[in-house]
């Protein structure tokens, strides 16, 4: 069916429930409903939708915005009592469930030098991604690593981790993303306390980047048989060369330009069970197309500066600003420089989706791809 002749199809109702309340009927209603039922047909065209209808609004958090709040909690909680120390981006529409997105969650976490934050675990997946800051470090499972400026880091669901700053350090702030609302939205959360609130380092620093950072090489002696990837960090002058060298051969695609998956080098899939990482790079003057897919979207501006059109509202972004582009959202990206180019990191649910048999996508086919711009929020 072409799209034309499928909208009027829609508008036509036909097949869908259009029942009329009659005083029969609502007594009826009423009486199902103390037995606690219900009939479908007063519910069927909203509990299933023709096409997916997210509740999360498109957002940018501004980093000029939000910095001087992230700092101002240092003076007012210790990670000791606040057990992490995290603003958290809280979308208007999922605020009964405290995701930025979606089925997502994500924060930023501050520590000073000398500050550690105790050890814990849960079912959640959490990855990390470094805004500013030096010493910084994390341990997961008795690995410990050193976080630098754009490196993205994983905490699979399960491990051990805690961070900290180390005292000759300067101030850290990093993004955290997790699938919180995801695994409660499953009612699969837990949660444990370390009982000596930290854990030891039982490997070399940095052993997951030695082991299994060498791109195409994986090491022989070395068994890994989790769900999820045995590097740990990926740092980001390697991401950066990687994108270097793919827009030398290449020329990329219309709507993400030069898009990389962060992978499990063990399967080439995605680096957890829940949730996946890719970074991005917009040429100088690039100017993407809309397209639209299902999975929840979390952007950070790693490097430049340009805009986004999400859902005919355009969102210009700078380093360390964060956006979210919501399931089945119609989305373009542009980089605003002629000279420099854009590199945009993401984390999102697509693992999920596919697993699931639930990832749908679409290019927007009026319009030369482009959408109409409605607003430009202040
Ligand atoms: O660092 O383990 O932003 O458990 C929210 C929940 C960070 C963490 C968050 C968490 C963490």
């Amino acid at each position: 069916m072409s799209q034309t002749s499928y909208d009027s199809y829609r508008e036509s109702v036909a097949g869908r429930a259009d029942v009329e309340d009659t005083p029969e009927l609502v007594a009826y209603y009423r009486e199902l409903e103390q037995l606690k039922t219900g009939a479908l047909w007063t519910v069927a065209n909203k509990i299933e939708p023709w096409e997916p209808k997210s509740d999360s609004v498109p957002v940018l958090w501004r980093y000029r915005d939000l910095r001087e709040h992230v700092l101002r909690s240092v003076s007012l909680v210790t990670p000791e009592k606040a057990g992490r120390r995290v603003i958290y981006l809280d979308n208007p529409g999922r605020r009964d469930v405290a995701a930025a997105v979606g089925w997502l969650y994500s924060g930023l976490q501050v520590m000073h030098p000398g500050e550690a934050a105790s050890a814990h675990w849960h079912s959640s997946s959490a990855l990390r991604f470094i805004m500013e800051g030096r010493g910084a470090y994390t341990i997961v499972d008795g690995h410990k690593m050193t976080l630098g400026a754009n490196d993205f880091v994983l905490t699979p669901n399960g491990c051990w981790h805690e961070h900290g700053v180390e005292a000759d350090g300067l101030p850290c702030i990093w993004q955290d993303g997790l699938d919180i609302p995801l695994v409660n939205a499953l009612e699969a959360g837990f949660y444990g306390v370390h009982p000596d609130m930290h854990q030891a380092v039982t490997y070399p620093v940095d052993d997951s980047v030695g082991l299994w950072g060498g791109r195409a090489l994986r090491p022989h002696d070395v068994k890994w048989d989790k769900p999820y990837s045995p590097l740990f960090k990926y740092q980001w002058e390697p991401t950066y060369e990687a994108l270097l060298s793919y827009g030398k051969v290449a020329e990329g695609n219309p709507f993400d330009c030069l898009l990389m998956h962060y992978t499990n080098p063990k399967t080439g899939g995605h680096v957890m069970s829940t949730m996946g990482a890719s970074m991005q790079m917009l040429r100088p003057g690039f100017v993407g197309k809309a397209h639209r897919h299902t999975g929840s979207f979390l952007y950070q501006v790693a490097k430049g500066s340009g805009y986004s059109i999400i859902n005919g509202q355009r969102f210009d972004w700078q380093e360390h600003d964060i956006f979210c582009v919501p399931s089945w959202a119609w989305h373009e990206h542009v980089n605003a420089s002629s000279t420099e180019d854009a590199c945009l990191f993401s984390f999102n649910d697509l693992p999920v989706m596919e697993k699931l048999s639930l990832y749908y996508e679409e290019a927007l086919a009026e319009n030369d791809g482009h959408q109409p711009v409605i607003s430009t929020p202040a």
